[in-house]
């Protein structure tokens, strides 16, 4: 079962007074207006409404929390740069999203979604330099990845990174897409560890399962797969 698959809708916070008092462990999902937040959180709870998922940018206007287990939550956080959001939109983020991010004790890390074909804009940028002075982690998500290529996408995961690196900071990228489900055991093994939940066992993949079967059927005392295996186990990569 996916690991984010007991996610439920918990609350939405308009005031920091509001904020759950039985959080332990929380992750942020933020980022550009229409980059994907919503969709990302969706297809990491392997449920397709979980989270609001809009057509028009900046809908998601407070901070939704979803909980994962006792005491641990995702939280879906409104858009940025979203020219039209309203005065007071602007003003919910100096009195309630800007203060989260700085100050609230069981946030363990942000999500960062990035549209893979407009990655660290100006306001991205802003953004890493305003939350890294927290000294808590960066996940990127290059979201929509399935509008580029194969080789646009490591293009532009090799850009990224390098650009983070010219940055400084504890930032990690991946790509992903909500709409092709990719990304998801990578994002999910980041998450897990940030939240202080047990990973989900990879499946073999198909390759692996033959050799497996393959294996189950020959006689006892033959060195199979996972004996050949483990005498790599413990050498240096
Ligand atoms: N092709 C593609 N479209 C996506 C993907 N993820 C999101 N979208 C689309 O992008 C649009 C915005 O997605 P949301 O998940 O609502 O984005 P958001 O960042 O939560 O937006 P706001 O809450 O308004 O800031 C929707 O039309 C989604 O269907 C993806 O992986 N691939
Ligand atoms: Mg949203």
């Amino acid at each position: 079962m996916p690991l984010f698959q007991q996610a439920v809708f918990h609350t939405t916070v308009a005031e920091l007074t509001d904020l759950p008092v039985d959080a332990q462990c929380e992750v942020a999902f933020g980022g550009r207006s229409n980059a994907g937040k919503s969709s990302a959180l969706n297809t990491l709870a392997n449920h397709s409404r979980l989270a609001f998922v809009s057509k028009t940018p900046g809908r998601t206007q407070h901070l939704n929390y979803f909980r994962l287990a006792d005491g641990k939550y995702f939280v879906d956080l409104p858009g940025y740069g979203f020219a039209k959001v309203p005065e007071d939109v602007r003003g919910q983020w100096d009195g309630l999203i800007a203060p989260y991010l700085r100050q609230r004790e069981a946030l363990r890390g942000l999500v960062l979604i990035m549209d893979s074909r407009h990655p660290l804009t100006e306001l991205d940028l802003q953004m890493l330099g305003w939350f890294a002075p927290t000294g808590k982690p960066i996940h990127i998500l290059l979201s929509k990845a399935d509008k580029l290529s194969r080789q646009q996408q490591l293009l532009v995961l090799r850009d990224v990174r390098s650009g983070l690196r010219e940055l400084g900071g504890n930032c990690t990228v991946q790509l992903f897409s909500s709409l092709k489900k990719s990304g998801v055991p990578e994002a999910e093994a980041v998450l897990a560890n940030w939240l202080g939940l047990a990973v989900r066992e990879e499946r073999p993949p198909p390759t692996a399962l033959a050799t497996a079967r393959k294996a189950r059927q020959k006689p006892r005392g033959t060195v199979g797969w996972s004996a050949r295996t483990a005498r790599g186990v413990g050498r240096a990569r």
